[in-house]
C-alpha cells in the first residue's frame, strides 16, 4: 500500500475503531484518490479527504414498536447525513438486522461519490435499523415504519435529506413511511423516493438499479465490439436489484442463470425469464428472504449454503450484499471463462477480489453500475418539484444517457492502457472533482 494511503488509514481506523466495513470503503477510495490528490496539491492543502470521511451528522435512535403478540420491540435507528456538498443527503434505508454504524457508513460514503457521479445535484446520506422484516406480519412492518419515522422526521426535508429505499425497504415501506411524514408534518412533499406512482412516483424507479446496471455494463462490453447477445449471466440476490437486472438482460439477448438468497442458490439452466421473473416479485413480498422456493416451484437444482459464483458464466452481476465476492470466488469466474463482473450491489466485491478482477478480466465498483438507482430518485425529485409525471420513455432515456455519462467519466480517469480500463480509479476521481471543487468553493464548514 502507498505510504500516503497508508498513514491516512492509520488515522481513519483509530478514529473509527472496529468499523470494518467502512475502512473498507474508504480505504478503496483513498487508494485512488491520494495519487490523484498529490498531482492536485489544492485538494491536499484544503484536507479534502480528511473532511470527506467524517460525516456531516450521524443520527442514532430508539425504534420501539408494538408486535402482533402485544410484546414490545426495540430496534435502533439511523441516519448518517455525510455530505450536502453538492446537494440534499440522498441515499437509501436498509432495514436488515446486519445494520450497524459501520455498515451505514461505508454506505453512506460510498453513496457521496455514487450521487455525484450521477451528475444531478445530491449529496450523500444513508439510513436505517437492525430490523429484520423476515417473517413479520404487514402489520408489523407498518408499526415499525410508523414508529421509525416519528424520529426520523425531525431529521429530513425534501431540501435537507431525502431517503429511498435498500434492502429490507422497497414500495409498501416507503409507502407506510411517507404516510407518517406526511401525518406528523402535515406537508406533501417529494421528501422520499420509490414512492407509489398515484403518489408522486417515478415510473421506472423499481427497475432503474437493474436496468442502469445492464446499461452499464452493455457500455463496457462495447468497448470490446461486444454485447449481452447470447452471454450467460450469474446473478446473486433474488430482490429489486437482481429483478431489474434479469428484465433487461433478457430483452437483450442475455441468458440469467443463477439466484441466490442468504438460505443458498439457485441453477435455472433454462433461463429466468418471463413468468419466472415475475415469481422473484412474489418471493420478495412473501418475507421468506429465502430462494428455495423458487427450486421447489420450477423444478431446478437448488444448492444449500452456497453463493452462485462457481457456475459456468461469461458474466457475473452481483446484486445482494456487500463482500458477496471473495478473492477464492474471484479466481473460480475468472477460470471458468468469466469475462466481466458489474457489480451492482453495493461494495460487493472484497477489495482483493476488485483488483484482480480489474487485472484480469473486467470489473466495474458498485459506486458507478448501481447509480441508476439513486439516478432515477434524482429524476423523481424533478419530477415533485415540477409537480409532473414523465413517461417511461422520457425517464428510461434519461437513465441510459446517465449511465453511458457515468461509464465515459470512468473510462476517461480510468483509462491505463488502449484496450485497459480502471474502473474503480476511474469512477473514484470521476465522482470525487465535482464533491471535491463544491468544498472549495464553499470554504471550512
Ligand atoms: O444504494 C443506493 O444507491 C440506493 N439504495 C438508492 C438510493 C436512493 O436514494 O434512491
Amino acid at each position: 500500500m502507498d505510504e500516503n494511503v497508508k498513514t491516512f488509514m492509520e488515522k481513519v481506523i483509530e478514529k473509527n475503531p472496529g468499523e470494518k466495513e467502512f475502512h473498507q470503503a474508504v480505504q478503496e477510495v483513498s487508494e485512488s484518490i491520494m495519487p490523484f490528490i498529490e498531482k492536485n496539491p489544492k485538494y491536499k492543502k484544503a484536507k479534502i479527504l480528511e473532511r470527506l470521511v467524517e460525516p456531516e451528522r450521524a443520527v442514532t435512535f430508539r425504534v420501539a414498536w408494538v408486535d402482533d403478540k402485544g410484546e414490545i420491540q426495540v430496534n435502533r435507528g439511523y441516519r448518517i447525513e455525510f455530505s450536502s456538498a453538492i446537494g440534499p443527503y440522498k441515499g437509501g434505508l436498509r432495514f436488515h438486522p446486519s445494520v450497524n454504524l459501520s455498515i451505514l457508513k461505508f454506505l453512506g460514503f460510498e453513496q457521496i461519490f455514487k450521487n455525484s457521479l450521477t451528475g444531478l445535484p445530491m449529496g450523500g446520506g444513508k439510513g436505517g435499523s437492525d430490523f429484520n422484516p423476515r417473517g413479520k406480519s404487514d402489520m408489523e412492518i407498518m408499526r415499525f415504519c410508523q414508529s421509525f419515522m416519528m424520529e426520523l422526521f425531525r431529521h429530513i426535508g425534501p431540501n435537507t435529506d431525502v431517503p429511498a429505499g435498500d434492502i429490507g425497504v422497497g414500495g409498501r415501506e416507503i409507502g407506510y413511511l411517507f404516510g407518517m411524514y406526511k401525518k406528523l408534518r402535515n406537508e406533501f412533499t417529494g421528501v422520499l423516493t420509490g414512492k407509489g406512482i398515484n403518489w408522486g412516483g417515478s415510473l421506472i424507479r423499481p427497475e432503474a438499479t437493474g436496468f442502469g446496471g445492464v446499461y452499464f455494463a452493455s457500455e463496457m462490453l462495447k468497448l470490446k465490439n461486444d454485447s449481452f447477445k447470447g452471454k450467460t449471466v450469474a446473478l446473486s440476490g433474488f430482490g429489486n436489484v437482481a429483478w431489474g437486472s434479469a428484465i433487461k438482460i433478457n430483452e437483450l439477448g442475455g441468458k440469467v442463470v443463477t439466484l441466490s438468497g442468504p438460505d443458498g442458490c439457485i441453477y435455472d439452466k433454462d433461463g429466468i425469464k418471463a413468468e419466472k421473473i415475475e415469481y422473484m416479485l412474489e418471493m420478495r413480498a412473501s418475507n421468506n428472504d429465502r430462494v428455495e422456493d423458487y427450486a421447489k416451484k420450477f423444478g431446478v437444482p437448488f444448492y444449500a449454503g452456497k453463493r452462485p459464483w462457481d457456475v459456468k458464466c461469461d458474466i457475473a452481476m452481483p446484486c445482494a450484499t456487500q463482500n458477496e465476492l471473495d478473492l477464492n470466488d474471484a479466481k473460480t469466474l475468472i477460470k471458468n471463462g468469466c469475462i466481466l463482473v458489474a457489480e451492482v450491489s453495493n461494495m460487493g466485491c472484497t477489495i482483493d477480489a476488485a483488483k484482480l478482477l480489474t487485472e484480469k478480466i473486467m470489473y466495474a465498483p458498485g459506486k458507478a453500475v448501481n447509480a441508476g438507482g439513486v439516478a432515477v430518485s434524482g429524476l423523481e425529485m424533478s419530477q415533485n418539484s415540477m409537480r409532473l409525471n414523465w413517461t417511461i420513455e422520457e425517464v428510461d432515456k434519461q437513465l441510459h444517457q446517465i449511465m453511458k455519462n457515468i461509464h465515459d467519466a470512468s473510462v476517461r480517469y480510468g483509462r491505463v492502457s488502449k484496450d485497459k480500463v480502471d474502473y474503480i480509479k476511474g469512477a473514484n476521481i470521476a465522482g470525487f472533482v465535482k464533491v471535491a471543487d463544491a468544498m472549495l468553493d464553499q470554504g471550512i464548514v
